[in-house]
């Protein structure tokens, strides 16, 4: 079998990192490469339904979704993440689990007004009428990956080329 690997989706809330989540795994498993997607479907409601949206529930969230990242990568499956992961720091832990070369961060750029357009359950407009405390981008803050392996344009590029983009340089 392949190695596992690590393949680290960041960005705002509705930049599409589910989707195109979803959509690398299709093709990962088309290939013949065994994937696990991690989300907030699959983790927010079990493994860490104990956690809310603060700045330490977050960090939190993000470290445990890194050590289970990490034990899936050792068992030889591509891991796919697909959260804000907002801060900086807590990617940066989550990358040093892996060797070299194995964690593939890939900020998904979207411009926050499309986010906000397309605002698919709602929760930027809660935001914006204050319902909503700790809301990315809105008020609590965002920061952009400074050396992600790769970045998503999301708005110049088609679904199928994104997920190219990223199978390109997961280097398989
Ligand atoms: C941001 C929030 C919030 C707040 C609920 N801020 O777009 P979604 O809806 O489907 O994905 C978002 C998800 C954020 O959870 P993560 O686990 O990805 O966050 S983190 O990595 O920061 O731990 C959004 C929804 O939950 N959501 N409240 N306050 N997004």
């Amino acid at each position: 079998g392949h190695r596992g690997k690590c393949v680290w989706f960041t960005g705002l809330s509705g930049s599409g990192k589910s989707s195109l989540g979803n959509a690398l795994e299709v093709e990962l498993n088309r290939r013949g490469y065994h994937t696990m997607l991690l989300d907030g479907d699959n983790i927010r409601h079990g493994l860490c339904k104990d956690l809310g949206m603060s700045e330490a529930d977050r960090t939190e969230n993000i470290r445990r979704v890194g050590e289970i990242a990490k034990l899936f990568a050792d068992a030889g499956i591509i891991v796919i993440t697909a959260f804000i992961s907002p801060f900086r720091a807590d990617r940066d832990a989550a990358r040093k689990l892996f060797n070299d070369g194995d964690f593939i961060e890939v900020h998904v750029d979207t411009p926050m007004d499309i986010c906000e357009q397309r605002d698919p359950k709602g929760l930027y407009q809660k935001a914006r009428e204050g319902k909503i405390k700790d809301f990315t981008g809105i008020n609590s803050p965002y920061e952009v990956p400074k050396a992600a392996e790769l970045t998503l344009k999301t708005m110049d590029h088609d679904q199928k080329e994104l997920v190219n983009q990223v199978i390109k340089r997961l280097s398989l």
